[in-house]
């Protein structure tokens, strides 16, 4: 009986030598120790043996059981070494020294013109203040003076959404909260209100080189005693000679918006055709960049601020438009267009 034990473990080591995958590992496993397996076979046939030969056999068969449950564990780790291997094998080659070839990416243009605005008014005191991109009828129309069915509503074209909310269409919307949430410090500590607020503007445009249907604005307060038009007009150059730095040409004309009175266009000479006409300016030779003006008594006073007592100004700063000035870029759409190609060509000089 013996032989047949010896002559079982060679088999065994010698099929173990040509099993080449886990399945077929498995398959020998369960051929020697399976329910049905050569090793459990001779264990079985130890009934047919005396005491005597019984507890020899038993010994080496157990040995034998027991060899063979390690062979098969050392060969499943030899070969899902090998499976490892392999897939490293047929892995593209690459070179962990390579410097990587990745992009840094740019800021949006429009971010760059933004920063610059906010870090020149900053300088000269203001706060820079952040606001929702939904707002309510009062917030964008009627806290500053445009009433309902007031005919300015038509200069733009809003989107309302179905809760009577809308999408703000001009950064206006935020001045009645600004004046609100400063007038206590204006009335009791003499600190003047100067604040800017960008944002995010929407409005149903037919769209061309100049008018997009999403941009950006910025919006700025100043509200003080005695503020007048020259204040307003020594912030709105130093901001300009600061964001172009080299002389422009500005031209200022009067304007209507409810919330200002006076009211002015502050137009810039467009630097694409350098004031000829062009398809960026609508063959004007200038862009509306800024319109400003002296706050509405009304709208002070809804501000919670006596008009008798203070006076501010306000502008309203195209900001996508003053990025393709600044970048002369053509047609106001590319900047909305998401296109890398266009985008990653400008960074700040002032970086
Ligand atoms: C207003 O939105 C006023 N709220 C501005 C204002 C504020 C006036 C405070 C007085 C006091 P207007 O609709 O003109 O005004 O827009 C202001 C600026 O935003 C424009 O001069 C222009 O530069 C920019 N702008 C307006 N519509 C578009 C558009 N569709 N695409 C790109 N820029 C636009």
């Amino acid at each position: 009986m013996d032989d047949k034990i010896k002559a079982l473990k060679a088999t065994l080591e010698n099929e173990l030598k040509g099993v080449g995958n886990l399945v077929d590992l498995d398959k020998l496993r369960v051929a020697y120790l399976g329910k049905k397996g050569s090793i459990t076979g001779l264990m079985k046939s130890m009934k047919d043996l005396t005491n005597e030969q019984r507890k020899e056999f038993g010994k080496n068969v157990n040995e034998l059981k027991s060899q063979a449950a390690k062979y098969i564990e050392e060969k499943t780790k030899e070969l899902k070494q090998l499976e490892v291997q392999a897939e490293i094998d047929s892995m593209p080659e690459f070179d962990i020294t390579t410097p990587p070839q990745l992009d840094r990416g740019s800021y949006h243009p429009i971010t760059l013109v933004q920063r610059q605005c906010e870090t020149v008014f900053k300088s000269m005191g203001f706060t820079v203040e952040d606001y929702s991109e939904v707002v309510t009828d009062y917030e964008c129309f009627e806290s500053v003076n445009i009433p309902k069915h007031h005919p300015a509503r038509d200069m733009q074209d809003t989107y309302y959404l179905e809760n009577g909310q809308l999408l703000k269409s001009q950064t206006s919307a935020a001045q009645n909260a600004i004046l609100k949430k400063y007038s206590k410090n204006l009335i009791e500590n003499n600190v003047p209100i100067k604040a800017i607020f960008p944002g995010r503007c929407f409005r149903n445009e037919a769209t061309d080189a100049s008018h997009e249907n999403t941009f950006f604005q910025m919006e700025g307060v100043m509200v003080d005693k005695d503020i007048n038009i020259s204040n307003l007009i020594y912030f709105m150059k130093t901001m300009l000679s600061e964001v172009f730095r080299k002389d422009i040409k500005v031209r200022l004309r009067p304007g209507f918006f409810p919330f200002v009175e006076p009211g002015f266009e502050l137009d810039i000479n467009c630097l694409i055709c350098g004031g000829d006409g062009c398809q960026s300016c609508g063959h004007s030779g200038w862009l509306e960049l800024c319109p400003c003006g002296m706050i509405h008594p009304e709208v002070l006073k809804e501000g919670g601020i006596d008009p008798e007592e203070y006076t501010g100004f306000a502008f309203g700063l195209g900001l996508t438009r003053l990025a393709m000035m600044k970048y002369g870029v053509k047609d106001i759409r590319d900047l909305n267009s998401g296109s890398l190609k266009v985008l990653s060509q400008f960074t700040d000089d002032d970086e």
